[in-house]
């Protein structure tokens, strides 16, 4: 029998079937590089069949040799004449050859048909790098491998992951499983995924990597720790990418004996300073600090009476001398401020504008409630000219079904980065704001929530990966389209025929609209289960903070429902330009998708569509819902095409998400119905189970609760 199944296993090896040691997983990402065939496979051979570098042992090298071997069956060979020559700017081969190399700072390069050689230059050796992953996109989507003339130049500076992850490995909001740092056996044991996680990242252009949790452990700050991250920084250094980590804003008092962390004190700041240097002193390529303070319980400067500025200059001035930096987190809220929570990160930071060190940054969310399925752009942005905003997504998606709801999350990141703030002029995006270009900030960040765990998957899900892939392409250019994202990461994830990726795309594009419509349509926000956010629970009330809840943020009553935003009430809408303030002001004037985010609104009122506010919920629930059998059908029609372990568990993970998917409307429609007492419209199914039935489940273990 064993004979037998290693004979198998040698035949479907031989005809390419298996084409890596283990089966398709999803463990190699978007970087398999299983053969091509046919044209493209000629195409390849011809135009990429050999290698020339300068430095033979450059890791850029070693990348392009393994991607191109498998696309190619064969080994590729590293000759004096190869047709694909590496190089970067300052290389006497790459100089003789006369491009224009200027301005590609270190990330940039350019790739270039000269006769049948095609040049691949970078600024620097990442530079090279980034556009050898480029050369490998092109040629795993099959796309013309001649007259190539291609110069890309990052347009935000530092792409960087937050990780979630707490050093016992648990991760927060984490839904593939343990953290891959496995803190206990570093620094002695690098486990190979380090690498693995580097290629991938430097893949897609990401440069820096937040190691540990914004709830942060001082712990990461003692000798012991800092020399596993060194270790980790020195696996990640060849390829692009700098550590980072969070700063417990009370470490002083926590693992440095001081009495108190107060940032007027010049013992606090010595102390600061000191660990600076130590960092510094065992990773010279540190890239600086992420600070959650006086959020959520966190400790922070205004413990002490100080205000963000002096707590984030205190840490910015202990980094400078080393160019490291600090990105403070505009995510603050407070239970004791009666006022709405969407407002207060705005009213506590615009005041602050001009008054931080140069290398300190401002991470602001998306929008102002917390990653929710659809939110407007947060009002920071454009707001605070005289500081440089990170954009902060999140990849995991806590809000948006964990990891067996299939949401490609790209549509909603461009709809707030594309968003015009209107700061101080039409044409001023967000996506401006944050790359610098609108004020000419020297330092520009994106920072996204990292969906990576020990799951082979990586990110718990196949089609999860999409969104660690999105969020890297967006962050590196944030002008590429969803569509033209969804296509690259398709074909690499799996295979260049149309038949595939046309269907594939079919599935993800509507994918994020669907998530809304069947969660939290119109402008409804927060609904979900207290602490861990699984699942549908708008009853929710009381506990230890009102804005914890659901009543808070969908305010139903008997005769209508939504969150006033507007003059009338809380006036969260002034805090956007004038142009917007006016336009949310009012119901006819404020885009469906954020009615019931602006405006309390009578269920019976008719909206424009011509239904009731009551039957337009109700309409779009069941578009969410149709959406999603849609998903179920394409995919069914892709089997045999796919293979079956990564078809298998798609297939599975999307019936979880078709039944969560119904589940959310009718947990949503019994609890409205309780609300108002208003009939169905005709054609929609009662809910199948009484509302106290939907109360009453309970999911202790669901993953990812905060702690
Ligand atoms: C919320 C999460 C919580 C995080 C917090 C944050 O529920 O786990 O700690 O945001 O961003 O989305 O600090």
């Amino acid at each position: 029998m064993r004979v037998f199944v290693r004979l198998l296993a040698g035949l479907l090896l031989a005809a390419g079937l298996l084409g890596s040691a283990h089966a398709e997983d999803g463990y190699d990402l978007w970087l398999r590089f299983r053969p091509l065939t046919g044209a493209a496979l000629a195409q390849t051979e011809t135009r990429l069949g050999s290698i020339a570098a300068a430095d033979t042992k450059d890791i850029a090298v070693a990348e392009l040799s393994r991607g191109l071997s498998g696309l190619l069956g064969k080994p590729v060979p590293v000759l004096p004449d190869g047709k694909v020559v590496l190089g970067t700017a300052d290389d006497p081969a790459i100089q003789a050859l006369g491009l224009d190399l200027r301005g590609l700072g270190p990330d940039g390069y350019v790739i270039r048909s000269v006769g049948d050689r095609t040049i691949v230059a970078g600024g620097s050796r990442t530079g090279l790098l980034y556009g050898v992953f480029h050369l490998l996109r092109l040629a795993q989507e099959t796309a013309p491998l001649t007259a190539l003339n291609l110069r890309e130049v990052p347009k935000i500076d530092r792409r960087i992951l937050n990780h979630w992850d707490n050093l016992d490995r648990y991760v927060e909001r984490g839904y593939a499983g343990q953290s891959i740092w496995d803190w206990h056996k570093l620094p002695d044991w690098q486990d190979p995924r380090y690498t693995d996680y580097a290629r991938a990242n430097a893949s897609i252009g990401i440069n820096g990597t937040v190691l540990n949790n914004v709830n942060a452990n001082a712990t990461i700050l003692t000798r012991p720790y800092l020399e596993k991250v060194a270790a980790l920084a020195a696996v990640f250094r060849p390829y692009g990418i700098r550590v980072y980590l969070t700063a417990r804003f009370s470490a002083p008092k926590e693992i440095g004996g001081l009495p108190h962390a107060d940032p007027a004190d010049p013992a606090v700041a010595a102390w600061w300073k000191a660990k600076a240097d130590e960092i510094y002193s065992i990773i010279p390529d540190f890239g600086g600090f992420l600070v959650k303070a006086n959020s959520e319980g966190q400790p922070g400067p205004q413990d002490y009476g100080r205000t963000h500025a002096d707590g984030a200059n205190m840490l910015a001035d202990a980094l400078a001398p080393h160019g490291g930096i600090v990105m403070w987190r505009a995510f603050v809220y407070s239970h004791e401020t009666p006022d709405d929570r969407a407002k207060q990160a705005y009213t506590e930071f615009v005041p602050l504008d001009g008054k931080f060190r140069d290398n300190v940054l401002v991470q602001v969310k998306n929008g102002a409630i917390d990653f929710q399925p659809r939110e407007p752009f947060h009002p920071l942005f454009g707001a605070m000219p005289k500081t440089p905003l990170v954009m902060e997504f999140q990849i995991t998606k806590e809000y948006l079904g964990f990891a067996t709801h299939l949401v490609y999350l790209a549509p909603m990141w461009k709809e707030v980065l594309d968003a015009d703030t209107f700061r101080p002029k039409q044409g001023s995006t967000v996506a401006k704001v944050v790359d610098g270009s609108l004020d000419g900030h020297r330092l520009s960040a994106m920072a996204g929530v990292a969906n990576i765990g020990v799951d082979r998957t990586w990110s718990g899900s196949h089609f999860d990966q999409a969104n660690w892939y999105a969020y890297g392409r967006l962050a590196w250019n944030h002008g590429l389209s969803s569509e033209v994202i969804a296509r690259e990461w398709a074909a690499a994830t799996f295979g260049a025929d149309p038949a595939l990726v046309n269907p594939i795309l079919s599935m993800m594009l509507p994918s994020h609209q669907a998530v809304v419509d069947y969660m939290t349509p119109l402008g409804l926000h927060h609904l979900m289960g207290r602490g861990h956010h699984y699942g549908p629970a708008p009853w929710l009330e009381g506990g230890p903070r009102a804005d914890w809840t659901s009543v808070y943020y969908h305010r139903a009553t008997r005769t209508g429902i939504g969150f006033d935003r507007t003059r009338r009430g809380s006036g969260a809408v002034d805090q956007y330009a004038p142009i917007w303030a006016d336009r949310f002001d009012k119901v006819k004037t404020t885009p469906p998708e954020f009615l019931l985010w602006f405006h309390h609104v009578g269920w019976q009122e008719k909206l424009a569509t011509g239904r009731t506010l009551w039957a337009e919920l109700l309409h779009r629930y069941g578009q969410g819902i149709e959406t999603v059998a849609g998903m179920r059908r394409t995919w069914d029609g892709l089997k045999g095409k796919v293979d079956d372990a990564r078809w298998q568990q798609t297939a599975t993970f999307l019936s979880i998400q078709h039944k969560e998917a119904q589940w959310w409307r009718d947990a949503s429609v019994a609890y409205w119905q309780s609300i108002h007492g208003l009939p169905l419209p005709p054609g929609e199914q009662p809910p199948p189970q009484p509302l106290s039935y939907y109360q009453s489940l309970s999911f202790p273990f669901a993953p990812g609760d905060g702690k």
